[in-house]
């Protein structure tokens, strides 16, 4: 019962308001250890980035120099945005001097980053997408953030970063920014998926949502339709399928991170399937899709090639391509055994030709 002598303080809110991304973090530890405080430290480092990167977005259209391309093409070939250059310097400058990171890669450099001054001390890698759909700066829609960060091993600085071609379980921690209507930071450490709000008025991440699980089924199927001349007979089926049943609803926004959050928040399926002539697809296993894998496995749900767990492929290279099937258990199942079901027929196929 309330002491009619004490202030009425509402409570719920303070504490809601108090569960920053930091403390969040923190209590993401059993003790207040070295570890707990680096990993803590690194998340106000990316939620900084995010901040810088959330403040110049809203103005994009405002300020000089913002939308548009640069006229670069990057090492995958793709033609370079203004956005994407900031954003990948921002990352790099908030882990200056931060004793934190040793080492960074991203979509727009060809290989890592070295920062000296951080190592030996700093044993992290910080992998990400600066701006994930860039295609959507210039007309003002959703756009986001990919991270993971990893244990670095070894101490061959100048090298490939051969120590990265490891698996997607060897991820520490993984996670995106969102920039849409509000900036929302989603995250995981192994130990559920978690999301933030940016409060711009606190300039502060504060707590969403905790434990975030993912139905087993969901209506929406999330892919470019465009790409159906492209795609295996497999795929086509799939989507044939989807079309021909009750109960299915297509969204698809250009930009992963705003179509894998939907998927994360309300379930369904997103996939970039690799084509007939591109069979690894588009989406880079090691800084878009192995974190998003990552945080779909802790919400409960899965990630696939078709073939295999997304989490076990082992990269050959850097910026490595994986196809990407994504989301609820049941719907990443389903176009799972299209492509299986139609690779099994084909081989079966070629046995009775050949024979
Ligand atoms: P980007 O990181 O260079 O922007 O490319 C990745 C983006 C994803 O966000 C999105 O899912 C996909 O490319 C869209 O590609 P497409 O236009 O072929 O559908
Ligand atoms: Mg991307």
């Amino acid at each position: 019962m309330n002491n009619p002598d004490q202030p009425v303080i509402p409570e719920h809110t303070l504490d809601r308001d108090c569960t920053t991304l930091s403390r969040h973090v923190l209590q993401q530890f059993p003790s207040f250890s070295a570890e707990a405080q680096d990993i803590s430290a690194i998340m106000n480092r990316i939620a900084l980035a995010a901040k810088l990167i959330s403040r110049r977005l809203s103005r994009a259209g405002l300020m000089a120099g913002t939308l548009g391309f640069t006229g670069e093409t990057n090492v995958q070939g793709e033609s370079v945005k203004k956005m994407d250059v900031y954003a990948n310097e921002v990352f790099i400058s908030v882990f200056k001097q931060s004793g934190l990171v040793c080492r960074l890669a991203s979509e727009e450099m060809e290989k890592p980053y070295y920062i000296p001054e951080n190592c030996p001390i700093g044993r992290y890698t910080l992998l990400y997408d600066p701006i994930d759909g860039s295609s959507n700066v210039d007309i003002n829609l959703n756009v986001g953030s990919i991270f993971s960060l990893r244990q670095q091993e070894g101490n061959d600085l100048n090298a490939e970063a051969r120590d990265l071609l490891q698996d997607g379980h060897k991820q520490i921690g993984a996670g995106y920014v969102l920039y849409g209507p509000s900036t929302v930071l989603v995250y995981s450490l192994g130990q559920g998926v978690h999301s933030f709000i940016l409060d711009p008025s606190l300039g502060e991440f504060i707590l969403a949502e905790e434990n975030i699980t993912l139905p087993a089924h969901g209506p929406v199927y999330s892919v470019n339709e465009g790409n159906y001349w492209q795609w295996s007979e497999s795929i086509r089926e799939y989507i044939r399928y989807v079309h021909r049943h009750e109960g299915y609803t297509a969204r698809y926004s250009g930009a992963l991170v705003g179509d894998f959050h939907r998927i994360l928040l309300q379930g369904g399926v997103f996939l970039y399937p690799g084509t007939v002539k591109k069979p690894e697809g588009k989406l880079r296993l090691l800084y878009e899709s192995a974190p998003l894998a990552f945080l779909v496995e802790q919400a409960k749900g899965r990630a696939s090639t078709g073939f295999q767990d997304l989490l076990d492929i082992v990269p050959d290279k850097l910026h490595a391509r994986s196809p990407l099937i994504i989301g609820s258990t049941e719907d990443v199942q389903l176009v799972e055994s299209f492509i299986q079901d139609w690779t099994r027929r084909v081989s079966e196929q070629t046995a009775v030709t050949s024979s």
